[in-house]
């Protein structure tokens, strides 16, 4: 190589080295001025995307917290695919952000990732959906559903329901059958419910799940399985749905279909969007499981203990209610969502 061919390598390397301290320089001033400044940090938040009125809420949420309590928000919506997450989480680390959060849209696969974040010494909080880890230690904590008990819930709803009519005596009682329409497959959430479900029912064998499939969480998807199930099935007492959207197009299948839901069938659903419970109003849903999305002002005041160097609980559970046709609904006021 010539003389003037080195020279130029090493300019452009000494260049890109510059330009790099440069960078770091400029990035570490605004993130302190942001820091103590405006009293403010820097939080990347990783959403899995828009697919129900449920996660739009829990999207708003966070964006009005984080705006509300001066934290400067990075947010990153997933489309539904894990590896955009951990892209987004990637580059949330290369600009060193102070906390990183994420709702996981399955429950495997983040360990690289989350040590990644860790050795970068940036603390990560999961929220909204439980991950399963190698080591506990490689995120701060958790804040979100309780979906095992949402699950039980479901299953109380169908217990008290079926004893009112007559028939949970085990001895004599007829046969429940129940299909069940689940959320995201991988989900902790999906599988939080259908085990909390499950587990509820364990004792009460008349109860039994005919038919369970994923609906994806989308309205669409729970139409479409509806359709296609009524022409399989024609004698079912029970659907449980695992989320509202998919409710909503359930009702529209069964309606084509002729079939009266929460008469003909009994309805049993969960977050308790503002449609649900016009439904359950309505007469065409039996019971609706709340599951709250509004954990913004919680996020953010965690993120900020997380920026400080704190501890955080590991395990933080939203408060959840049930409505359901046994009780006054006059006074619950409007979701929201
Ligand atoms: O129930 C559903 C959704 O993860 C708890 O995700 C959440 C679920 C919620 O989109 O509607």
């Amino acid at each position: 190589m010539s003389k003037k061919g080195m020279y130029s390598i090493a300019f452009a390397m000494l260049f890109t080295v510059c330009a790099i301290i440069v960078t770091q320089c400029v990035r570490s001033e605004t993130h302190q001025g942001a820091t103590s400044g405006q009293g403010g940090i820097i939080l990347g938040f990783s959403q899995i995307g828009a697919e129900s009125a449920w996660r739009k809420c829990n999207t708003g949420s966070i964006q009005q917290a984080a705006e509300e309590s001066g934290v400067q928000l990075l947010f990153a919506n997933a489309e539904q695919k894990q590896e955009n997450q951990i892209k987004a989480m990637r580059s949330f680390i290369a600009y060193q952000v102070d906390v990183i959060g994420f709702v996981p849209i399955v429950a495997d696969g983040w360990d690289n990732i989350l040590r990644e974040a860790m050795d970068a010494g940036i603390p990560v909080l999961v929220t909204d959906r439980k991950i399963h880890t190698e080591d506990d230690r490689l995120y701060a904590g958790f804040i979100g559903t309780d979906s095992e008990q949402e699950g039980r819930e479901a299953a109380f709803f169908l217990l008290k329901k079926f004893a009112r009519l007559g028939n949970q005596d085990e001895a004599d009682g007829k046969p429940v059958r129940i299909i069940e329409i689940s959320g995201t497959e991988g989900s902790s959430v999906a599988l939080g419910r259908a085990a909390g479900f499950r587990e509820a029912l364990a004792d009460h064998p008349e109860f039994t799940i005919i038919h369970s499939q994923s609906g994806d969480f989308l309205r669409s998807k729970g139409y479409e399985i509806m359709r296609n199930l009524l022409e399989v099935y024609s004698d079912f007492e029970v659907v449980f749905s695992h989320n509202d959207g998919m409710t909503l197009g359930i009702l529209d299948a069964m309606r084509e279909a002729g079939i009266r839901p929460g008469k003909d069938v009994v309805i049993v659903t969960i977050d308790a969007e503002q449609a649900a419970i016009d439904a359950l109003r309505r007469g065409e849903v039996n019971c609706v499981i709340e599951c709250n999305p509004k954990t913004g002002p919680a996020i953010m005041s965690l993120a900020k203990r997380l920026a400080q160097g704190e501890k955080i609980p590991r395990l933080l559970h939203v408060d959840e209610t049930v409505f359901s046709e046994y009780d006054d609904l006059s006074s619950v006021a409007p979701r929201g969502y």
